[in-house]
């Protein structure tokens, strides 16, 4: 073992890097995220834990540390082969492959000099970074690790496992183990060449600060000033993983932001942003879980990734004899012929110039001159006619990519192409518009209410992207418009028709919404005053959607204060009663559940969020008097984890959990 770093505190100084290091990696906008390790040996089962394991298994398994070790002798990947792994991510379309050199586990697939607990003490006995980094340029890779701060094998980290319980943490140092953690790092970016990211993560336990993050993030680039770090260094904020430059909690934001398994809404102007994902349920290899995603939809979600000017790290999770699931080779070759006609949709693009697209997204890519504007899409016209809203300027031809030309017509604040009446591609078909210049984009107004149906008043307010465009409105016909300046109140039914204009010149589509003023639903007598609960039926049985309770028999009848519901698989609830509304208004409920449920009053269904499913929120509107109202509320769980909730609230005001105090049972 070489002597350890001494200093217990790293005093890097941060070089200047420039900003254009991350350039290769904005115009790749697409990588391999891999997942290998131990955990491909179990590969998501252990004894009577269950199956649903991965990359966590020996936390979420609760394997004793001795047992995890002993996947050490099995772990003989006799099929690894790094060229053709990345032979798979270049023909997918792929720039980079990021790998995980050391999951949370602390096993190290590379030959580390400062642990036993690597690929050298496998009969493998082979760098699976080495390999990995010669092969890369070979086929146009810019290989990258991921490095995990949290580690669950080395003595010195903290905190231990919370079931560790016989596993003491007598002696441990963090310092010491973070001198481990940068001897590791500097070994990576060391001993492997040119690396184009680390991924690191791993990053939210309390014993991490985000001082230590910026310290890390000046030891990488100090050895390899190009190479990209990512914004898991002190805290990423959450799933959503968008931290500011300044980190999270006073880390250290890194150069890009790293939402996971999900792809936000909208990102800031010039923030650099990834999108991680897995393709089926789980990271790290399981042999059980077969609920890939479609390569239409990791496409879509490409599209819309790069159309918000993002880049998308798709997970591969390979077996633990080294070749990939067949379903993620499938899902990459896919990918990949449509990447060979589709690529430049992609590659080198930023972001969409409109706001939003109902039929798809857009990328575009600029030249000297003129910019490729490429329309993603998702769902084919059945006429043939694609109206591209808000696009002016001057547009000089039109093709489908892999296809031919296509005609269009410039009109008042939109485009019309004519299409082939067969969608050219069975995921996404592509259209690329060349235009003089940049493109100029007259967006429509927005018109903003809380609700299409209102009670007593309801507030407009319109809006447009551009500031250098005014709106002009009618609440009546679209004939007779005045200017807006500021929102206004509606108080009948009546439709809005708003329009941008640049100067007196009309430069958008006219944009509707009907609105409609609908009387409230009459309070019920309340036939006692039991306060603060509702009945509830409690049975089970086995469904997939919510059965005809009226035909079953509860097994349990009683009341509740609350939509709280305890860990129960094959089971069903059903909540009745009254729901108080403090006023004559519009209402708006908000379920959640998992699997499905439904929100009644009287005998309108409110919100319909059957069916099986994860965690998810519905919501539904309804005009009510003040006073008491019949409700109803039906769940069911089919297996694992089930969930539910209902949040209410005056339409435009924040919905909150129902205080008991607004329940009541029927007598
Ligand atoms: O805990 C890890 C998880 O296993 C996986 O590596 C993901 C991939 O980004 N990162 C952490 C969860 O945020």
């Amino acid at each position: 073992m070489i002597e350890l770093l001494t200093a217990a505190v790293f005093a890097y100084s941060q070089p200047s890097v420039p900003d254009s290091k991350l350039d290769w990696w904005r115009d790749s906008r697409f990588g391999m995220f891999i997942h290998w390790g131990l955990y491909a040996v179990p590969a998501g089962t252990w004894k009577d834990k269950g199956t649903g394991h991965a990359e966590w298994i020996r936390t979420t398994a609760q394997i004793p540390l001795e047992e995890y070790d002993e996947f050490v002798p099995e772990f003989n990947p006799v099929n690894f082969d790094a060229d053709a792994w990345c032979a798979m991510a270049n023909d997918a379309g792929m720039g980079y492959v990021v790998i995980t050199t050391k999951h949370h586990d602390g096993f190290c697939l590379f030959d580390s000099e400062y642990t036993d607990f690597d690929i050298m003490s496998t009969p493998f006995k082979r760098d699976i970074m080495k390999e990995l980094a010669e092969a890369a340029p070979k086929h146009d890779i810019h290989m990258s690790w991921y490095h995990s701060i949290m580690d669950w094998h080395h003595s010195d980290y903290l905190p231990r496992r919370g079931w560790e319980k016989d596993r003491t943490a007598d002696g441990a140092d963090m310092q010491r183990y973070r001198k481990y953690l940068h001897a590791q790092v500097s070994e990576l970016l060391t001993n492997y060449g040119p690396v184009g990211i680390m991924w690191f993560d791993g990053e939210w336990e309390s014993t991490w600060r985000g001082s230590y993050g910026k310290e890390l993030y000046e030891l990488c680039v100090g050895l390899q000033p190009e190479v990209i770090v990512n914004n898991r260094l002190g805290a990423r904020g959450g799933m959503e993983g968008l931290t500011g430059m300044d980190g999270y909690a006073g880390g250290y934001g890194g150069d890009y932001m790293t939402p996971e398994q999900e792809i936000p809404d909208a990102v800031e102007q010039g923030i650099d942003w990834e999108t991680c994902m897995t393709m089926n349920g789980r990271w790290g290899y399981n042999m059980v879980d077969k609920n890939f995603k479609s390569t239409t939809d990791l496409l879509q979600k490409l599209s819309d990734i790069v159309s918000k000017s993002g880049n998308f790290l798709l997970n591969v999770g390979p077996k633990a004899d080294g070749t990939f699931p067949e379903e993620s080779i499938q899902r990459l070759e896919e990918i990949g012929d449509w990447m060979d006609v589709n690529g430049e949709a992609i590659h080198g693009t930023v972001g969409s110039p409109f706001q939003e697209l109902d039929w798809g997204r857009a990328t575009q890519k600029f030249h000297d001159e003129s910019t490729t504007l490429y329309l993603h899409v998702f769902d084919w016209p059945a006429d043939g006619e694609l109206l591209v809203p808000g696009l002016a300027g001057t547009v000089t031809s039109a093709r489908v990519l892999g296809g031919s030309d296509v005609l269009y017509e410039m009109g008042q604040g939109e485009m019309t192409l004519h299409l082939p009446s067969v969608q050219p591609n069975e995921h996404i078909s592509v259209v690329a518009v060349e235009v003089q210049g940049k493109p100029v984009v007259y967006e429509s107004p927005k018109i903003t209410i809380s609700a299409d149906t209102f009670v007593h008043t309801l507030k407009v307010t319109l809006s447009v992207g551009s500031e250098d465009l005014d709106i002009r409105y009618s609440t009546n016909d679209n004939t007779q418009f005045q200017i807006y300046n500021k929102p206004f109140e509606i108080d009948t039914t009546t439709t809005i028709f708003a329009q941008s204009y640049d100067g007196d010149q009309a430069v958008s589509k006219i944009v509707s919404k009907a609105v409609t003023k609908t009387a409230p639903r009459s309070a019920d007598e309340l036939q006692a005053n039991v306060h603060g609960k509702l009945s509830l039926s409690v049975y089970e049985g086995d469904w997939d959607e919510l059965p005809n309770f009226s035909l079953l028999t509860p097994t349990e009848r009683t009341t509740d204060s609350s939509f709280s519901i305890p860990e129960r698989e094959f089971v069903a609830r059903v909540y009745t009663g009254f729901i108080y509304a403090p006023s004559t208004d519009m209402y708006m409920f908000a379920l959640s559940s998992d699997d499905g449920s439904r929100f009644s009053i009287g005998d309108d269904v409110v919100i319909d969020n059957d069916g099986l499913h994860g965690a998810q929120v519905v919501q539904g509107a309804i005009a009510l008097a003040q006073g008491w109202h019949a409700c109803k509320v039906e769940w069911f769980n089919k297996t694992g984890g089930g969930s539910l909730g209902l949040n209410m609230g005056v339409v435009g005001e924040p919905l909150i959990a129902i205080p008991s105090a607004s329940l009541s049972t029927a007598k």
